[in-house]
């Protein structure tokens, strides 16, 4: 199996989910930590445009977003499974929820003035108006709700969670972790990032013995990447391997596409389209420095668009 590559940052909530994966398989992976804002020239080497975190590469195969990443790790290595048969379908749609409605509600109550204060420590005030200004491009036309709002969604929402584990199960689909719990598990380790704000976890006790049951997983075995050694690694691999198309999706293989996230950070990545099905599509690009690489996509979140229609 070549190397799992993730690039991420430590703050990054959506990075801690697949770290915590990567721990829950006892894996090895390198480390790439990219920058928090733009610009991130090594990243668009590799995604082709795609500027979110985290991204995974294996080889010159680049993985965008964690829902597929995550797949994608399962079938690589498949024990303990991230899918287990007795979470069922429930796990999914839990899954689906935290990423986008829990996650968008704890990030802006954590963001509130007492908890970036903390999450800011020891960064100069240049450093956050940089941040400010790339989220607020990123976020361009997204109504967020304010501190007010989102407190009272979490404190909604981790009621659920509570709820899910009185019947004393240990994780949010029964006695085995699955993809709703890693999903999860990423809002309240943001949260307990910032202290001054996290006395909003305090009533949730079962969902704080389940937090230390997801904690301790762990990131596996971590090491040190550069980007541009990253880069290195593509260029030396072929990638696409075992490419499914799907042709009665009204695309044919080789179409001039461009993939774009349909909720925020809505930058193209342009390239031929060479995988396609109702999970996955994969668009293969050449780039100066990496050489030829397939960026992948899960099909839920994002758009396939011809290049050269209007539509
Ligand atoms: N649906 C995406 C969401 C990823 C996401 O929003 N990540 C945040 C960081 S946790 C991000 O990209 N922030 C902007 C950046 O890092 O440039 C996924 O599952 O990977």
């Amino acid at each position: 199996m070549n190397e799992l590559i993730l690039h991420h940052y430590n703050a990054s909530p959506f990075s801690e989910k697949v770290r915590l994966v990567l721990g829950h398989k006892g894996l090895a992976w390198k480390s790439v930590t990219v920058p928090v804002i733009l610009p991130k020239p090594d990243v668009m080497a590799l995604t082709g445009g795609y500027r979110r975190t985290p991204f995974l590469q294996i080889g010159a195969d680049i993985y965008c977003d964690t829902a597929l990443m995550c797949r994608v790790i399962d079938r690589l290595a498949p024990e303990p499974p991230l899918y287990p048969a007795s979470a069922g379908a429930t796990q999914h749609v839990i899954a689906q929820w935290a990423d986008s409605a829990l996650f968008w509600s704890a990030i802006p109550y954590t963001m509130q003035p007492g908890g970036a204060q903390h999450i800011f420590a020891g960064a100069s005030p240049e450093v956050m108006k940089a941040f400010a200004a790339d989220r607020a491009a990123m976020m361009a036309g997204v109504l967020r709700p304010n501190a007010a709002d989102a407190q009272a969604q979490v404190l909604t929402y981790f009621g659920w969670l509570e709820e899910s584990l009185a019947d004393g199960r240990a994780f949010l689909c029964g006695e085995a972790a699955c993809i709703a719990d890693f999903s999860a598990a990423q809002s309240v380790w943001y949260i307990r990032r910032a202290p001054p704000v996290a006395a909003v976890l305090e009533p949730f006790t079962r969902l704080a013995r389940w937090y230390e049951r997801m904690k301790a997983f762990g990131h596996g075995k971590p090491e040190p990447m550069t980007g541009a050694d990253a880069i290195g690694v593509a260029r030396a691999a072929t990638a696409g391997m075992n490419l499914v198309f799907d042709a009665g999706q009204g695309h044919a293989c080789g179409d001039g596409v461009t993939i774009t996230p349909t909720d925020y950070a809505q930058d193209p990545v342009a390239g031929r389209l060479v995988g396609l099905s109702n999970d996955e599509v994969a668009i293969e690009r050449d780039d100066e420095r990496a050489g030829r690489v397939v960026v992948h996509f899960p099909r839920i979140g994002f758009q396939i668009r011809k290049q050269d229609s209007s539509k």
